[in-house]
């Protein structure tokens, strides 16, 4: 990296300009109380050299489902405008759920690292040594706001306002409370009126609108379209009479009330004069990262942009998400193959906002900045590997699931296992429903969550001791098992994999990746 080497440069100009580097801060001591300070603007001399952030991250939707990735019900412009405008990461993995994915995201840490195997408490509770994103960008001079699904528990300590993020909204029903949400900004409560997202949406332009004198960071998450599953009607009539169980029917209908409020967002960048920047907009200096935090779920059998797999499974659709990086002017439009992850984020957003990385930290980090390939060069990152794993496991079994829904990525390969554990006691009882699931298909059942008759393909079972290989690109659905034929291949993945899980074991016990889940 060069971020000295460019932090002394922007340092000069500053000077030069007469100008001081170091922005009025904002104190994280009380960070609930949402004291975000306006200030009057500092006079722009030429673009700011820390871009904004708008971050969004959808929950349980699907790599497939916008139009632009050939949906063939969804319309989506407002998605297929972003990903036209953006470096669109095709390879990009993320966890095959949700809690994990967040961990990992907002550490550049796997998420076993962090002690997050699960998104039940408190098994979703991000380790408390961790250094976050907004904490590191909060050093650097950015407001962060945080708007929406947090789901790394909400424990005093372990919330986004304890975890660097100065101001924060959600609602306090989470994903159930639909309409007319409670909400809670910033330790305040209200009644709303409306559609939970409209209302997420409406947030992040307020904080984006708050503060004039930073640069700001602003996550987004929302929890549409995650079960239970709920959209005004306007956007669920396009859908009826089209063969679709009403699961169908209001999924769909949640992704485009998505795509709604991503046009809203984005008109509002697109339309806004940049108080940091005289005469221009600031789309023009905000970076927008747009990812999904899992595999398929509710539009499954609808489409599945030809993978094998959702959510909470080790399948090539299981971990696949979109990940589109925008930023006007400054970078090409184009599909990137290379074998990328949310591990990347953190390392990637903390160089684009010259937001140092304290050597404490760097080796801890397990991801690598994306720039150079957001730049249109190359990596030397090509041969890196990606360890994944369903986890979910019941608790205080950890060690029986090493071989249980795990694979490794390398480029485009896959190697994986889709097994159950060997334990009878593993049952739904103690929440071992994922390795009942495989059971049951196992035994011929042709539906489970997510779909009614394709279980065999995507909850699909690989055979007992061995390790499955897929190449996902020319192969996404996972139809033909290369093993056999590439048994150098298998033993070197295979290998890196065991390693990993004897160093990551213990860290992932130690850190509560196997406590006992509570009863909540
Ligand atoms: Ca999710
Ligand atoms: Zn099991």
């Amino acid at each position: 990296m060069n971020r000295l080497t460019d932090r002394c440069f922007v340092f000069d100009l500053l000077v030069l300009a007469g100008l001081s580097l170091f922005w009025p801060g904002t104190s994280c001591a009380e960070p609930s109380q949402g004291g975000i300070a306006a200030q009057a603007p500092i006079p722009a001399v030429g673009r700011p050299h820390q871009p904004n952030f708008l971050f969004i991250l959808t929950d349980d939707q699907g790599y497939g489902d916008i139009g632009a990735h050939g949906h063939p019900l969804l319309k989506t412009p407002n998605y297929d405008k972003l990903h036209d405008q953006s470096v669109r990461f095709d390879n990009f993995c993320v966890s095959p759920s949700c809690s994990p994915t967040r961990a990992a995201l907002l550490t550049g840490i796997h998420e076993f690292r962090n002690g997050v195997t699960h998104t039940l408490d408190p098994r979703e509770h991000l380790w408390k040594g961790a250094t976050t994103l907004p904490q590191l960008l909060e050093r650097s001079g950015y407001a962060t706001g945080f708007i929406g699904k947090w789901h790394l528990s909400d424990e005093r300590g372990y919330g986004p306002a304890s975890r660097g993020f100065q101001w924060c909204s959600t609602n306090v029903g989470g994903p159930r409370e639909h309409f007319d949400p409670v909400f809670v900004r910033n330790g305040k409560r209200t009644k709303e009126k409306g559609f939970r997202e409209d209302i997420f949406f409406g947030d992040a332009i307020d904080f984006i609108r708050l503060d004039g004198t930073k640069p700001w960071f602003c996550y987004l998450a929302t929890y549409s379209p995650h079960d239970p599953l709920a959209a005004p009607e306007e956007f669920i009539a396009p859908f009826r009479d089209k063969g679709l169980t009403e699961d169908q029917i209001l999924y769909l209908a949640m992704v485009e009330n998505l795509d709604m409020n991503l046009g809203r967002i984005m008109k509002f960048l697109d339309e806004t004069e940049d108080p940091r920047w005289s005469g221009h907009k600031l789309r023009e200096n905000t970076v927008i990262i747009l990812m999904n935090d899992n595999g398929a779920t509710w539009g499954l059998d609808v489409f599945n942009a030809g993978m094998r797999g959702c959510k909470c499974t080790i399948w090539h659709g299981g971990s696949r998400a979109m990940s589109f990086w925008s930023w006007p002017g400054k970078w090409t439009p184009r599909s990137v193959d290379q074998l990328t992850a949310h591990l990347d984020v953190l390392p990637t957003i903390c160089q684009l906002a010259d937001a140092p990385v304290p050597a404490e930290l760097q080796p801890q980090l397990e991801g690598y900045s994306l720039l150079p390939l957001l730049d249109g060069k190359g990596w030397s990152h090509d041969d890196r590997r990606l360890y994944q794993h369903v986890a979910r496991w019941p608790s205080g079994m950890a060690a029986d699931h090493k071989y249980a829904m795990a694979g490794v990525r390398q480029g485009d390969f896959l190697l994986m296992r889709s097994r159950p554990c060997d334990r009878p006691d593993c049952t739904p009882e103690v929440r071992g429903d994922q390795c009942a699931t495989l059971r049951a298909v196992e035994e011929g059942r042709k539906a489970a969550v997510y779909t009614q008759t394709n279980a065999p393909f995507h909850w699909g079972v690989t055979p007992p001791g061995q390790w499955a290989l897929y190449d996902t690109r020319k192969d996404p659905a996972c139809q033909t098992d290369l093993a056999a034929s590439d048994p150098d291949r298998v033993k070197a993945m295979s290998a890196a994999y065991d390693q990993w899980w004897d160093e990551v074991y213990p860290v992932m016990i130690e850190r509560g990746g196997d406590a006992p889940l509570t009863k909540k």
